[in-house]
């Protein structure tokens, strides 16, 4: 018997608009899996999505040969200031596989231990403020985690100091950024004539846009001035001039620009909530914390960490991991159907649009045992192997995964040895967990003490 997809009572016009909500769509659609199940369809103005997010669905949905990424709603806004950079171009596009291509070398081993020092030289400006604010300072996490993950990939990318440690207010352009991205999506939730009629909330949205290119355009500059013995070979060099091994051509100057917006945006949001949330969890669970505190203690001693550390330091690794099993900071993907097919059972029609649901996903009660359980021993190397390929997929699928994804373990995994080597770690009040939603997850409002345990030269 054919089984009809579940979905919420839906209204005129609207659709199910009024379920998912503005503040917090992600949250929303996980309370309707619920209570919907694993598949079940949601209507907005001008589409309809299938929301997957079991095990066993989310296999299906992964594989490439019937899907495809899709650029779900926000990502086509999205495209108005990222463009055709990685993130979104569509697979199709000559400028996706170039770019592919020819950025890839970038995230490679012997790039990532190139970044390393620099890695650690905004690490070192985060805490060395931690210890001289003292510890009666209460910190806001997400607020340090953003500055250091916004200057961490404009240093190692483009060789650019935001020198966010020194400023009072964040770097203007996380605001534009924040704001712009906020505002994609909301236009993907609103009716196209409403946003005609925001007359204000149009100009600020040119005016974010105007100012992340920009920074763009200032980034391209100062390396172009530069003498060219001291030309480094990072993911800015590449942009500029690399050659695809398959068409031996380079990047255009306005793909070059998508790229720089593409890449100080994905490069920072999600790694800055991975900490936070990474935080939140010591916080919550002082047994942990304290067995990953012995750990580096054991590692790094009192000496600044090297490269070959990190290696070492495979428990923060696997508390990452189940960091971003619980709240994954990127926390939907998109596929469309390439040809008519079938899923679970249910017939599929070429085009049909799907939204992997992760935090769901990563909560699948056939998967992980007490889901709900902060629990990093489920990655201890002797046991990953028996998780199902496609149960944990914070970093996407198949050839559209993050290019970015040894680079934020990396980033990840040194600041937080940093951080355990350096502080014991305390909650100066009380905090229950307000997730944020921009696109990216965050722990809103929480705030962290620092009181030295090492001190480091
Ligand atoms: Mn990242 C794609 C998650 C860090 C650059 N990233 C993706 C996708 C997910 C993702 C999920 C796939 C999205 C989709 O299918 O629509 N990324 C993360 C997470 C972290 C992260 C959870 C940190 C934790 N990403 C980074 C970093 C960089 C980066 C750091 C850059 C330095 N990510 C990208 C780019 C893409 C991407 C670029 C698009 C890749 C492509 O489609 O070719």
């Amino acid at each position: 018997p054919i089984r009809s997809i579940p979905q919420p009572p839906t209204r005129p016009i609207v659709g199910n608009v009024p379920d998912i909500g503005m503040e917090t769509p992600v949250q929303n659609l996980m309370k309707l899996a619920q209570h919907y199940g694993p598949i079940f369809r949601v209507s907005f103005p001008n589409r309809t999505v299938l929301v997957v997010s079991s095990a066993e669905l989310v296999a299906e949905i992964s594989d490439q040969q019937r899907f495809d990424k899709l650029l779900h709603g926000p990502l086509i806004q999205i495209r108005d200031f990222a463009g055709d950079g990685l993130f979104t171009a569509y697979t199709e596009e000559a400028n996706w596989s170039k770019a592919h291509r020819l950025l890839m070398p970038a995230f490679g081993p012997a790039s990532m231990r190139n970044y390393f020092d620099d890695m650690l030289d905004i690490a070192d400006q985060l805490f060395t403020k931690w210890e001289r604010q003292g510890p009666e300072t209460d910190f806001d996490v997400a607020d340090n985690m953003t500055r250091l993950t916004l200057d961490t990939i404009a240093l190692c990318g483009f060789g650019y100091r935001f020198n966010s440690f020194y400023q009072r207010e964040m770097h203007p352009f996380v605001e534009a950024m924040v704001r712009a991205l906020a505002e994609a999506g909301a236009r993907a939730r609103r009716l196209s004539i409403q946003t005609k009629l925001m007359r204000s909330t149009q100009r600020q949205y040119a005016a974010d846009m105007q100012y992340m290119h920009g920074i763009t355009d200032e980034l391209i500059a100062k390396r172009r001035s530069l003498p060219s013995n001291e030309v480094p070979n990072d993911l800015l060099g590449l942009m500029l001039n690399a050659k695809d091994s398959i068409t031996g051509e380079g990047l255009d100057d306005a793909n070059i620009r998508n790229q720089l917006v593409t890449f100080l945006i994905a490069g920072h949001e999600t790694t800055s909530g991975l900490l936070s949330f990474a935080t939140y969890f010591l916080l919550q669970q002082p047994e942990i914390l304290q067995r990953a505190q012995a750990i580096v203690d054991q590692v790094l001693g009192d000496r600044l960490p090297r490269y070959e550390d990190l290696a070492k330091l495979g428990y923060l690794d696997q508390i990452l991991r189940e960091t971003l099993r619980l709240w994954p900071t990127a926390p939907v993907f998109g596929v469309y159907a390439k040809h008519d097919t079938s899923i679970g059972g249910f017939p599929v029609k070429q085009g049909e649009k799907f939204l992997a649901l992760l935090p769901t996903l990563h909560r699948d009660p056939k998967v992980w045992h007490n889901p709900n359980q902060f629990d990093p021993d489920r990655f201890a190397p002797e046991v990953r192997e028996q998780i199902p390929e496609h149960a944990w997929k914070p970093f996407g699928n198949g050839q559209r995964a993050c290019i970015g994804r040894s680079f934020a373990m990396q980033e990840a995994t040194l600041v937080l040895a940093m951080m355990l080597q350096r502080f014991e770690l305390s909650q100066p009040k009380p905090y229950h967990l307000h997730v944020k939603e921009t696109l990216t997850l965050k722990p809103e409002g929480l705030t962290v003490r620092a009181r030295v345990h090492k001190i480091i030269v």
